[in-house]
């Protein structure tokens, strides 16, 4: 069954003349790389887990070598995966307007795999360890149940942003400048319910941006959007990023 659905014009044409575009995405986007999303269900041993339990301080805290297997499991299930046609029609979107910004909620390193050279990572990346004393990048021995710090020995940890945790200054700053410079917002794959990343919708709409959300099922900030395309990314994006270099 095809899944295309039809594009406004308006929206075509959005991108057509857009000066700066910039491109919001979630877990939804890998999905169709076979990328368990954040709200959907978690395979197999890890279903009866909460995520929000384990991508968290006191999470680590409470049971480190439970979170490091999580997250063993999740590099180990990415790294299998490969980048779908919506990571490779976003990186062709770059060569296709002046100016793009693509921000993503996602830890897992697809869009650069697809060819997306600037990436803002604004939660981390799945594959980047750090000492939890000193914040800095290390390598670990990754076959011990907690690696520790090569330099001083502390607990070492994934390099994501968990909740609770502040967003790296130089990834909110710059999505946030983009949000607000741009003409068009597209939002891909995205519940809306995770903040900060979810308030950059809004700051693009206060911008007088063109924002529209690409999603099989409504969510939490449907109803904000000028535009809301009910797909899925691996189909809608392809037939949006073929419209505009027609
Ligand atoms: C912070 C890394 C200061 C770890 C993640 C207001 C302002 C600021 C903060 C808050 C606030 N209100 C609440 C907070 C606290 C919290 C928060 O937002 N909580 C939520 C649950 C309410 N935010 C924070 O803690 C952030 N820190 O702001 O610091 C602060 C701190 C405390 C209190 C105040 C201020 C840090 C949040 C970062 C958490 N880390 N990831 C890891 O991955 O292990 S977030 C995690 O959720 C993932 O990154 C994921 O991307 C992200 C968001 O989820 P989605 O990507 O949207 O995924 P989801 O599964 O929800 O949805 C998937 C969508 O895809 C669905 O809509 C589905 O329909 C769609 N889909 C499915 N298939 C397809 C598809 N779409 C397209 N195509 C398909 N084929």
């Amino acid at each position: 069954m095809s899944e295309s659905i039809d594009i406004p014009d308006s929206i075509i044409a959005a991108l057509r003349d857009a000066r700066h575009v910039c491109v919001l995405t979630g877990a939804g986007i890998s999905a169709e790389s076979g990328v368990p999303t954040f709200r959907g269900a978690q395979d197999g041993l890890w279903a009866k887990f909460d995520p929000y339990e384990l991508a968290s301080p006191a999470g680590f805290e409470r049971d480190p070598a439970l979170v490091w297997r999580w997250y063993r499991w999740r590099r180990e299930l990415v790294a299998k995966a490969e980048p779908n046609p919506a990571h490779r029609a976003l990186a062709k979107l770059s060569s296709l307007v002046p100016r793009l910004t693509l921000v993503t909620q996602n830890v897992d390193g697809l869009h650069q795999r697809a060819g997306s050279r600037q990436v803002i990572e604004f939660h981390g990346n799945l594959f980047v360890t750090r000492c939890i004393a000193e914040g800095c990048v290390i390598d670990v021995d990754d076959t011990a149940e907690v690696p520790v710090c090569p330099n001083c020995g502390a607990a070492a940890r994934p390099g994501v942003v968990w909740f609770g945790e502040t967003i790296a200054e130089h990834a909110l700053n710059e999505s946030f400048a983009a949000a607000a410079d741009c003409d068009t917002f597209l939002s891909v794959g995205t519940s809306s319910l995770v903040y900060p990343a979810a308030g950059l919708a809004e700051a693009a709409t206060d911008a007088g941006a063109i924002v529209v959300e690409i999603n099989p099922e409504p969510t939490e900030l449907s109803s904000a959007f000028n535009f809301t395309l009910q797909g899925k990314a691996g189909s809608v994006l392809p037939d949006l990023i073929e419209s505009i270099a027609l």
